[in-house]
C-alpha cells in the first residue's frame, strides 16, 4: 500500500516523497485529488478513485492545481501601486496602510462609501466562507456585489420566495433519474453547477444505460447536447414562454399531482392559461408539438428532473425560469423523490443552522438606478454608476476579492475606468489582472494546495450526501498570509480605527471570532450538525459517504407555515414585464443576430489563461456563427469581424459552425486579457476579445441578476488595419 498520508495531516516536508489528497476548488464538482510529490514536487495529480463523491474523476483543469502553486507570476507578498511600478511591501505596512484608507473614507464619507465585490473563487475557499462574510458584514456597506448577479440570483431568490431559504435549492438526483431535463447548461463543458455532480460524463453514461432520457434545451448544439438523447435549439432569452407553455399542457390535460404542501396551484393555472404552446413556438423557436411531446413524457418518466442554469439564469427573465422550472418538477410529483430532485442534507447544514441568513428582498435599493437589493446585495450591473456618479453615498474606496469583474460583468470595460477614478481600491487576490491592477495595494492569500479545505457551499449543492475535509499539502512561507488571517486583521485594524466606542465585549467577541482558524470554526459546525466528527474527517482525508439523497419535505422547508407557496407575489408581479415583452416582438432587428456565451473545458472563467496546460490546442476564442449567418454578410469562415452591441464593439475572429442556432452567435466569457508589463505574460499572449465590452449592464432580471444572453449584436467585416 502506498503511503496516502492517513492521520498525517501536516503539511509536506520539502524533501517530502509519497502521496498527498487534495481537493481541487476550481469548479462546483470538488474532485478529490491524489497528488503524486517527489522531493517536494507534484510531479502528477490524478482523480482520487477511493473520494466517494468523485469516484476518481478528474478533468485538465484539476490536473494544472499545482501550476497555480507553482506559477512564478502568482503573487505571495502584498504589492503596492507607486506610478507605473509595483513594488513589494511587507503585510504590516500594507494592512495599516489598507486600514487608514478605508477609514479614512468612512470617517469622511460613511460605511456606504465604502464598496465590495466578491467573486467567485470566494465560493471554493473555507476561509473566505469562515472569515471573508464576517469581514464584509464588519464593513456595514450597503453597497456590496459579488459574481452571484452575473450568476444565480434568480435561483436564490425563487428558493427564498417557495422554501423559505435562498440556499435550500433541489438538486437533480441524477444517479436515479429516468429523465433529465437540461434548459441552458452545458454540464459536459462545466462539470455541473448548483448541482455538483463530478464525474458528469459517466454519471450521464449510467443515466442513458439504465434507459433514460437526457433532453437539452439551448441555442447551440453543445457538447452535452451532443451527448443527449434529443436537443432543441430556442432563440436566447425566450426560454420563459416553453416552459410557461410546458405548464400550460399539464394542466390542460391533467398531468398534474402537487404534493399536499403546496398552496396556490389553481393561481398557476390561471397564470400559465394564455402561453398555449402555439404561441410559444413563433417567440422560441420550439415547435409545439415538441413543447407538448415534452411535457408529456416528462409526466410519464419514472422519477424526472428538470433544471436550468447559466442560459437561463443570466437571462431578462431568469426568475420566471427559475421559477416555472421548480413548478414542473413540483407539479409533476418529481419534486421531492427519488430520480427526481431533492434536498442534500450536508454534514453541515448552512441552511437549516443559518450559517448564511435566508433571504431578503428590496430592504434598501442601489442609490442612482433605484434597483432592489437581494439578500444584502446590489446587482453588479449598477456598480460603475454607483462609483462615477456623485453624491452622498457614492462609492469613493473599492475592496475586490478574488474577483475579475473587468472580464466577467457587464460593460467591463467602461467599469474599468470607473476604477481609476477611486480615491482607493484593495484587492485581495493572487494574480495581477484586468481588475487588480487598478488596485492601489493587492493582498495576495495562499492558494489552494497550502490551505485547508472543506466544501462549506457545495456539499449544500451535490447529487450525493458526503463529507471531506482536505488539510493543507504544503507549507505557506513565513511571509504569507492565508485569505482568513488577511481579513482578519483587516477587520481588526479597522475595528480600531472606527469603533473606538463599541463595548469592550462586543469588541472582545468580535476579535476571537476572527482569530479562530477555518478548521476551529468548522470543527464546531460539524458537531452541532452531528453527521460527522472533524476526527472522523481527519482520519478520511478522502471523505466519508453519507448516503443518497433522500426525502426530506415538508420538515426542512424553512418557510413559516412549513407550505408552499407557489405563486409568490414577487414572481407573479413579473408576468406584465413578460407580457410587454411579447408584445413589443423579437429585441432583434433584421440585421441583428443575438449573443450568447459559451464555457470550454479547459477554460476557468478568466483566470487560469497562464498556465500552457490549459492554453494550448485549437484556439477557443472565435465567435460562433451559423455559416448561413457569415455568408449573409459576405463573410468566410475565419474572417475578422467587428462584433458591435449598444455597449461597444470588438473585433475578432469568426468560425461558422452548423452548432449553432441560426440568428445566434457566441463568444466565450474570460478572454481579453490586457494586462501589460510583468506577470500575467502567459495570459496576454492568449488572443480572444472580452464578451462583457458587448454585454449590457441596463438588461436585468426582477432579481437584478444581469441578462449576460441574448444580447442583441451587428456582425460585419472587420476594417483592414
Ligand atoms: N458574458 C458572461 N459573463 C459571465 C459569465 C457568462 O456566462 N457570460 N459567467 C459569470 C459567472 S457564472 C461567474 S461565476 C463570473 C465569475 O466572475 P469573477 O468571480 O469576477 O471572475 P473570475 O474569473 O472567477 O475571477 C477569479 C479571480 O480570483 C482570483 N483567485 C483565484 N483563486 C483565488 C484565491 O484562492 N483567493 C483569492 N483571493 N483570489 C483568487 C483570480 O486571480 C481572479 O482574479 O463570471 C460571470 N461572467
Ligand atoms: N470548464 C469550465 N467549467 C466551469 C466554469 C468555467 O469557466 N469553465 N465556470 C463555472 C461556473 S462559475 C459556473 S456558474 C458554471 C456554469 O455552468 P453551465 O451553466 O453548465 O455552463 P455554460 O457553459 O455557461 O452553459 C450555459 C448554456 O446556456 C446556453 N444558453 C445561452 N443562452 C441561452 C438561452 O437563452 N436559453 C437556453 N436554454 N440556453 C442558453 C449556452 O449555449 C450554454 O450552453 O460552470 C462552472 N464550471
Ligand atoms: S471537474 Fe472541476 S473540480 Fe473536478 S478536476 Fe475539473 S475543475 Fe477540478
Ligand atoms: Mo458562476
Amino acid at each position: 500500500m502506498r503511503d496516502v498520508g492517513i492521520l498525517t495531516e501536516s503539511p509536506v516536508a520539502s524533501d517530502f516523497s509519497g502521496t498527498r489528497l487534495a481537493a481541487c476548488n476550481l469548479c462546483e464538482a470538488i474532485c478529490g485529488l491524489e497528488l503524486t510529490i517527489e522531493r517536494g514536487t507534484v510531479t502528477s495529480i490524478r482523480g482520487n478513485e477511493a473520494d466517494p463523491l468523485s469516484r476518481g474523476y478528474i478533468c485538465p483543469k484539476g490536473v494544472s492545481m499545482a501550476d497555480v502553486y507553482t506559477d512564478p507570476d502568482r503573487l505571495r507578498r502584498p504589492i503596492r501601486r507607486v506610478g507605473d511600478e509595483w513594488v513589494e511591501m511587507g503585510w504590516d505596512e500594507a494592512y495599516d496602510l489598507v486600514a487608514d484608507r478605508l477609514a479614512a473614507t468612512i470617517t469622511e464619507h460613511g460605511r456606504n462609501a465604502v464598496g465590495v465585490y466578491l467573486g467567485n473563487p470566494s465560493a471554493h475557499s473555507l476561509g473566505s466562507a469562515t472569515h471573508g462574510t464576517a469581514f464584509v458584514k464588519s464593513l456595514r456597506t450597503r453597497n456590496r456585489f459579488s459574481a452571484s448577479s452575473v450568476d444565480q440570483i434568480p435561483h436564490q431568490l425563487i428558493g427564498w420566495q417557495l422554501y423559505g431559504h435562498q440556499l435550500l435549492l433541489p438538486v437533480p438526483d441524477l444517479d436515479r433519474t429516468s429523465f433529465f431535463l437540461v434548459f441552458g447548461a452545458n454540464p459536459m463543458a462545466s462539470n455541473g453547477s448548483l448541482m455538483t455532480a463530478p464525474d458528469f460524463p459517466q454519471r450521464l453514461r449510467d443515466l442513458k444505460a439504465r434507459g433514460g432520457q437526457v433532453v437539452v434545451i439551448d441555442p447551440r448544439r453543445t457538447e452535452t447536447a451532443k451527448v443527449a438523447s434529443a436537443h432543441h435549439f430556442v432563440r436566447p432569452g425566450t426560454d420563459a414562454v416553453v416552459l410557461l407553455a410546458m405548464l400550460h399542457v399539464l394542466f390542460e390535460e391533467g398531468l398534474t399531482t402537487p404534493p399536499s404542501y403546496v398552496d396556490n396551484v389553481a393561481r398557476v393555472e390561471e397564470l400559465v392559461r394564455e402561453f398555449i404552446p402555439e404561441r410559444a413556438e413563433p417567440v422560441s423557436g420550439v415547435p409545439a408539438d415538441v413543447i407538448r411531446q415534452l411535457t408529456r413524457d416528462f409526466a410519464a418518466a419514472d422519477g424526472a428532473a428538470a433544471y436550468g442554469r447559466i442560459g437561463v439564469s443570466t437571462h431578462g427573465f431568469g426568475s420566471i425560469c427559475q421559477w416555472a422550472i421548480q413548478c414542473l418538477n413540483l407539479l409533476t410529483g418529481n419534486f421531492d423523490r427519488e430520480g427526481g430532485v431533492l434536498f442534500p442534507e450536508p454534514a453541515v447544514d448552512i441552511v437549516g443552522r443559518r450559517v448564511i441568513g435566508p433571504g431578503h428582498f428590496d430592504v434598501w435599493r442601489s442609490r442612482v438606478r433605484d434597483i432592489p437589493e437581494f439578500a444584502g446585495e446590489l446587482p453588479v450591473s449598477t456598480l460603475r454608476e454607483e462609483i462615477e456618479t456623485p453624491g452622498e453615498g457614492q462609492i469613493r474606496a473599492m475592496v475586490t476579492m478574488a474577483g475579475n469583474p473587468v472580464l466577467s460583468t457587464p460593460d467591463g470595460r467602461s467599469l474599468a475606468r470607473a476604477f481609476e477614478g477611486l480615491d482607493f481600491m484593495v484587492a485581495v487576490d493572487i494574480y495581477l489582472n484586468e481588475t487588480t491592477r487598478h488596485a492601489d495595494v493587492i493582498l495576495p492569500p495562499t492558494s489552494a494546495l497550502e490551505r485547508d479545505q472543506y466544501d462549506l457551499v457545495f456539499h449544500n449543492l451535490a447529487v450525493r450526501n458526503t463529507s471531506r475535509y482536505t488539510p493543507a499539502v504544503f507549507a505557506k512561507d513565513d511571509d504569507q498570509r492565508h485569505d482568513w488571517q488577511i481579513f482578519g486583521a483587516l477587520a481588526s485594524r479597522l475595528q480600531k480605527r472606527l469603533d473606538t466606542f463599541a463595548p469592550l465585549r462586543a469588541r472582545v467577541i468580535a476579535r476571537a471570532r476572527m482569530t479562530a482558524s477555518p478548521a476551529v470554526v468548522l470543527t464546531g459546525l460539524l458537531a452541532t450538525g452531528r453527521k460527522v466528527s472533524m476526527r472522523r474527517l481527519r482520519a478520511n482525508p478522502a471523505g466519508v459517504d453519507l448516503g443518497p439523497l433522500r426525502p426530506t419535505m415538508p420538515e426542512r422547508l424553512q418557510t413559516k407555515d412549513k407550505r408552499i407557496d407557489l405563486a409568490p407575489a414577487l414572481v407573479v408581479g413579473d408576468f406584465d414585464r413578460l407580457r410587454t415583452s411579447l408584445a413589443s416582438g423579437s429585441s432583434a432587428g433584421a440585421d441583428e443576430l443575438l449573443l450568447i456565451g459559451r464555457r470550454h473545458k479547459q477554460d476557468c472563467n478568466s483566470w487560469m489563461h497562464n498556465t500552457p496546460r490549459l492554453t494550448r490546442g485549437k484556439p477557443r476564442h472565435h465567435l460562433l456563427m451559423h455559416p448561413d449567418d457569415l455568408a449573409a454578410r459576405g463573410l468566410t469562415d475565419g474572417a475578422r469581424v467587428t462584433v458591435t452591441s449598444r455597449v461597444g464593439s470588438v473585433e475578432v475572429e469568426a468560425t461558422g459552425v452548423d452548432d449553432m442556432m441560426p440568428g445566434v452567435v457566441s463568444l466565450p466569457h474570460g478572454y481579453g486579457h490586457q494586462v501589460a508589463g510583468t506577470r500575467l505574460a502567459h495570459a496576454q499572449g492568449v488572443p480572444g476579445v472580452s464578451i462583457n465590452d458587448l454585454t449590457d449592464p441596463e438588461r436585468l432580471d426582477v432579481s437584478g441578476n444581469a441578462a449576460l444572453n441574448g444580447v442583441p449584436v451587428t456582425v460585419s467585416a472587420a476594417p483592414v488595419h
